[in-house]
């Protein structure tokens, strides 16, 4: 059976792509399953919820299991004992950092969303998309291109979320984006730890380590007013893993900027990058959504 799974910290692409695509091997013969790689957060319980879809089971060891690497390729966002899996795909829209010993099916296109290229393949596969599928799917894409407001976003996103949104019965996307970006950001009730472990990756540059976390909201205030407990939590964070910095992206919505809040070793690279001083440990970067796109790349740019 092959065990169909996105990344670690799953988000609302991650899990929808892997759900969707491992029915769609399904309807192509293949044995497969979805699986996630940790617990959901709010705004995927919300989608699952309204689509009436089950949660996939906790995939807690790969190894020995043949796998299908959805919205991510680097094994350390993968699952634990990916190492001694058999990869058998992967299908993604982020940067390439993988090889392997033998030849895979490797699907990559530098959409908003996985679930963007996962309803593509419904279509090149001539299989119907199922109501509550293309509601996740949908779901999916307004959550990654943050509801077409990120610079990821190209038209084959919008198109195929028209599409999916037919097919789903959502009759206003936007209002439906709002609703689960409103489940995403209810911070309040968040630990400041939860805040910066809400959605993170970590990435090394020069073999340097980088916690980089984002926490998009519709109101930026409500996590801000918070700023110093959440940059000790970032401080203690970065000391009990050993790493360069922590960063966690405070993305505004609606202001269409990030407030980005900076722990580090050195904070000159990092203000290098995005040609900013760091104030009150802080940086504003207006136009500012995307991580993969926008924060990564400067990063790494300056490390090379
Ligand atoms: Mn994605």
């Amino acid at each position: 059976m092959i065990h169909v799974f996105g990344h670690k910290v799953p988000d609302t692409d991650a899990t929808c792509s892997a759900i969707a695509y491992a029915y769609l091997l399904r309807q192509t013969g293949k044995d497969a399953k979805a699986f996630r790689l940790g617990e959901l957060n709010k705004e995927t319980k919300l989608v699952l919820e309204r689509f009436g879809i089950e949660e996939p089971p906790l995939l807690e060891n790969a190894a020995g299991k043949d796998v299908w690497l959805m919205d991510h390729n680097e094994f350390e966002q993968s699952a634990d004992g990916i190492e001694e899996a058999n990869i058998v795909g992967v299908i993604d829209h982020h940067k390439i950092k993988f090889s392997y010993g033998k030849p895979i099916t490797y699907i990559a296109l530098p959409w908003g969303s996985s679930s963007t290229i996962v309803a593509k393949l419904f279509e090149i596969y001539g299989v119907e998309i199922p109501k509550e599928i293309a509601g996740c799917l949908l779901s999916a894409i307004l959550s990654d291109t943050v509801i077409f407001k990120s610079p990821t976003t190209t038209d084959v996103d919008k198109e195929i979320a028209e599409k999916l949104a037919k097919i789903a019965g959502v009759e206003d996307i936007k209002a439906w984006g709002i609703e689960m970006f409103k489940a995403k950001s209810s911070i309040a009730e968040k630990s400041a730890r939860e805040i910066v472990l809400n959605d993170y990756k970590v990435y090394e540059f020069d073999g340097k380590k980088f916690l980089i976390n984002q926490v998009e909201v519709i109101d930026d205030s409500e996590v801000l007013q918070r700023k110093e407990e959440i940059l000790e939590e970032m401080k203690r964070i970065k000391e009990e893993q050993g790493l360069f910095a922590v960063l966690t992206m405070v993305t505004d919505i609606m202001k269409e900027g990030t407030t980005l809040l900076v722990v580090a070793d050195d904070y000159e690279p990092i203000e290098k990058a995005f040609s900013k001083k760091v104030e009150g440990g802080a940086i504003w970067l207006p136009g500012v959504m995307s991580r993969k796109k926008q924060i990564v790349p400067p990063l790494e740019k300056v490390f090379q």
